[in-house]
């Protein structure tokens, strides 16, 4: 199965990675280019050697193919993967007059003290932006992120593209064309982004019926990153395969730098020892014909059986 090529990732970057410090000053050994390849015809490629929460992988999926930008549909989803993006908007403007929250991802990781501050003013947050419209307006509000760039890029003549519907009819129209991208990097915007766009740009395929995909993504942290990201792009190759009247075919992973975390090393060594079981199939709702139509209840994960959940410190 292709979690045999994420494990044999892990393990060559335990074995041949490079010392580097980081950004989030937490030190990672990293190795640069790597591609990993999952047959979609075998299983839906969601790891077993642990546990990874599909229901958000989908939901935060649905949330860039509406070109939504707003964390309210994922807290009505119940995802919070967004929330603390936000939350640094709202406590850095004037509007906010709560207990100094700078810094507040390593001083919550550090301080048990902070970390209780912290999770009440974060609950404020949620509740606020659930509960309040023109408060979710505000701060709710991401700006340039993956949907964005996805549904609604903006051109210098102040037109928007819709890079999602525009593939979608290339592979209809042309499947044999070369040109099948959506790209998220946007050099104008990256300046500006407290995230830079990390899967950065995607191409499809179409060979003997069925579609392919291939991401490039620029950064990757392995133990936490990439399993969420293997299953969202091996979904979204299902949905958009769906849509076209295709079956699936290969979802190709590219990385440019490969990351382990010098915190997540324990983790990934507990992985690696654990055996690795029977894929999981995934089923769409045949109802629904068009992507955009698609909720979370529409889709059904069978034979999920991985083993337990490991948990690491995230890198902020
Ligand atoms: N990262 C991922 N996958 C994602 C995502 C982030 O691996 O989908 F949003 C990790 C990669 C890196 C960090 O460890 O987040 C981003 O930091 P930087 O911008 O410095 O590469």
């Amino acid at each position: 199965s292709g979690e045999e090529a994420y494990l044999s990732l892990c393990n060559y970057i335990l074995k041949n990675g490079n010392k580097k410090e980081d950004r989030t000053n937490t030190g990672t050994i990293s190795v640069f280019g790597h591609q990993m390849r999952f047959d979609l015809n075998k299983g839906f490629p969601l790891l077993t050697t642990k546990k990874v929460p599909f229901r958000l992988v989908a939901s935060e999926l649905l949330w860039f193919i509406k070109g939504d930008t707003n964390i309210r549909y994922l807290l009505e989803n119940n995802n919070n993967i967004w929330n603390e993006w936000a939350f640094e908007r709202w406590v850095k403007s004037a509007d906010y007059t709560g207990p100094d929250m700078s810094d507040f991802g390593n001083r919550a990781q550090k301080d048990p003290a902070f970390k209780e501050l912290y999770i009440t003013q974060m609950e404020y947050f949620k509740e606020k932006i659930l509960t309040d419209e023109s408060f979710a307006k505000l701060y709710g509000e991401l700006g340039a992120v993956y949907g964005k760039q996805w549904r609604k890029w903006e051109t210098t003549r102040g037109e928007t593209i819709d890079q999602l519907k525009e593939v979608i009819a290339s592979i209809r129209n042309n499947p044999d064309s070369r040109r099948h991208i959506v790209s998220a990097w946007n050099p104008e915007d990256v300046p500006h982004m407290a995230l830079p766009p990390c899967h950065t740009l995607f191409q499809f395929y179409i060979a003997d019926g069925k579609l392919s995909c291939q991401l490039y993504q620029r950064s990757a942290d392995v133990f936490l990153g990439v399993p969420f990201n293997i299953a969202s792009y091996a979904l979204l190759t299902h949905l958009i395969a769906h849509e076209c009247g295709l079956e699936v075919g290969e979802f190709v992973h590219t990385l440019g730098d490969a990351h382990i975390y010098s915190n997540h090393i324990a983790q990934v060594k507990t992985q690696l020892s654990r055996e690795v079981k029977s894929q999981p199939q995934l089923f769409l709702n045949k109802e629904k014909k068009s992507i955009f139509d698609f909720e979370l209840e529409d889709f059904e994960l069978k034979n999920y059986n991985p083993h337990p959940a490991i948990k690491a410190p995230i890198a902020v």
